[in-house]
């Protein structure tokens, strides 16, 4: 079953959002297999954001990313990584169609409350930064029966 890396952003947090973007993830289906509060550090943003790396908002980005604890989980279902980036909307939330988390609560291109990964290699490796093997939960849910 495919997984897929959402990052809770600091913006997400200061704004008291988090509780309502995992609820709508949830609510698709999605289940929750990893969770936890993390406090980003240079290191990790870097590495997170590596493809970004030549990219002239990269140190914005990193100084974002890092300014309060944000919150990383893994999600799995079917199709969980396109199914994910459809519920986030585009990158500038200022474009993002109503409905999605981006376009409904979003604020800028920078302030855009919410990652996914972009690719099942890249929720792979991504994932792989934030938690280990054994902090990524495998359980039944007795409704995976209508949804999965
Ligand atoms: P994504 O989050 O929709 O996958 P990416 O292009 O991978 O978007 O960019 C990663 C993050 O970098 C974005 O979510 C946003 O926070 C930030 N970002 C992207 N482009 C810009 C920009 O032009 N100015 C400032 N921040 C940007
Ligand atoms: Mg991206």
């Amino acid at each position: 079953m495919e997984r897929s890396l959402v990052l809770i952003k600091p913006d997400a947090i200061q704004r008291c959002l988090a509780g309502d973007i995992i609820s709508r993830l949830e609510k698709k289906g999605l289940k929750i297999v990893a969770m936890k509060m993390v406090q980003m550090d240079h290191v990790l943003a870097q590495r997170h954001y590596a493809i970004h790396s030549d990219k002239p908002f990269f140190g914005e980005l990193v100084d974002f990313i890092t300014s309060c604890p944000i919150i990383a989980i893994v999600f799995q279902g079917r199709n969980a990584v396109s199914l994910i980036r459809q519920a986030m909307g585009e990158t500038n939330s200022a474009k993002a169609n109503p409905g999605t988390i981006r376009g409904d609560l979003g604020i800028d291109l920078s302030h855009n409350l919410i990652h996914g990964s972009d690719s099942q290699d890249n929720a792979s490796h991504e994932i792989s930064l934030f938690f280990s093997s054994e902090e990524i939960h495998d359980y039944n849910r007795d409704v995976d029966q209508w949804i999965s």
